[in-house]
């Protein structure tokens, strides 16, 4: 079969009525900048691209007050630039900065704003695993011509499309606008991306889960209980075994599962509780519920759907339950019914 390219696939997804010219635009914008990163990813040491941005005595922090990688200041640049000028953003919000970017003024404006993490999982970046960048789309309210972040926090149902790239032994786009997820890969000697995989399904089940095992003792009773389960594989109530995986970078994770299935696990702990959750409600949770949702695949906080959610701020934080839907169920069931007071 002859290959699909990305450009090829929006102009289907435009003559289908899924997305508007201005959308396509900002898709393409989007993977240009990607390509670029994945290019900035590759050189390594090389070029000169590894360690902390800053000086050792300035080093430089982020809104999330996270020190910032190199290749995190260098993504926000490139995705930033890449969007200022085509016309088809209202503004932009990075999980790097504080308030919304706005379009120069010397630039026409569109109607869509732009949500990004740069580089998800740059702790991982000076050990060469793979990274990741991940975005999220939304309509700018009616006569909004300065979008301020009250009009960037919309729930996650209102996303126009989803995606992320990671790099990893190849880099790979995945992509929803609310009519299945599909998968390209970068084609390095052609420079594009190439439909690899369309209406990607997650299964039901699985017998592959990820989390961060070290926050064990941190965690809820109902989270203690489940994992509990998923641990005592043949010998407890399940009845099998269960795999464990934990890349530490979420888009990585993500893409295991939504190749093969699994489930992702980022819940609320003692650690963490005052913050909310530990991943972005607007750089992570709604992006990657969508994409998994589209795949057929269920993404809650452990007691809600993610995408109901009305967000309240724009970096606030929740806990992440994510893929292969009858876990993710399971998983939510038992926090429900403990905050029923039923456990
Ligand atoms: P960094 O971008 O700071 O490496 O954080 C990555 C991340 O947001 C997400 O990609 C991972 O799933 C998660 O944090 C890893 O968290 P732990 O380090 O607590 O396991």
């Amino acid at each position: 079969m002859k290959p699909i390219s990305l450009i090829q696939f929006l102009i289907e997804e435009r003559r289908a009525g899924h997305i508007n010219a201005e959308l396509s635009l900002l898709i393409e914008v989007v993977a240009r900048a990607c390509k670029r990163i994945a290019v900035a990813t590759n050189k390594g040491a090389l070029g000169d691209v590894l360690g902390m941005a800053g000086s050792p005595d300035a080093q430089s922090i982020n809104v999330q007050g996270e020190a910032q990688k190199k290749l995190d200041v260098i993504s926000n640049e490139i995705l930033l630039e890449a969007n200022a000028w085509g016309g088809h953003l209202a503004a932009c919000a990075s999980e790097e900065m504080e308030d919304p970017q706005q379009i120069p003024d010397m630039y026409p404006k569109g109607n869509h704003l732009l949500m990004f993490d740069p580089l998800d999982g740059s702790s991982n970046i000076d050990v060469n695993i793979s990274v990741g960048t991940i975005f999220s789309v939304l309509r700018c309210p009616d006569g909004v011509t300065a979008p301020r972040v009250e009009h960037f926090l919309q729930p996650g149902t209102e996303q126009l499309a989803a995606g992320y790239v990671v790099y990893g032994p190849a880099t790979v786009l995945v992509l929803t606008f609310g009519h299945g997820t599909h998968e390209f890969t970068l084609d390095r000697e052609v420079g594009s991306f190439t439909l690899s995989r369309r209406n990607i399904r997650i299964p039901d089940e699985t017998t592959e889960f990820a989390i961060n095992m070290s926050n064990q003792r941190h965690w809820q009773a109902p989270m203690q209980r489940y994992i509990g389960e998923l641990l005592a594989g043949t010998t407890g109530p399940r009845g099998k075994d269960f795999n464990m995986r934990w890349v530490a970078s979420m888009v990585a994770d993500v893409h295991r599962i939504v190749t093969r299935g699994g489930v992702f696990y980022y819940p609320l702990d003692a650690k963490i509780e005052q913050q909310g959750g530990k991943l972005r409600i607007m750089y992570e949770a709604n992006p990657m519920a969508f994409i998994v949702e589209q795949a057929g695949g269920a993404a809650t906080t452990g007691r809600r759907r993610i995408m109901e959610l009305q967000p309240t701020g724009l970096h606030q934080r929740v806990p992440v339950f994510l893929g292969s839907k009858k876990e993710v169920e399971l998983a939510t069931h038992y926090h429900q019914e403990a905050d029923d007071g039923r456990l």
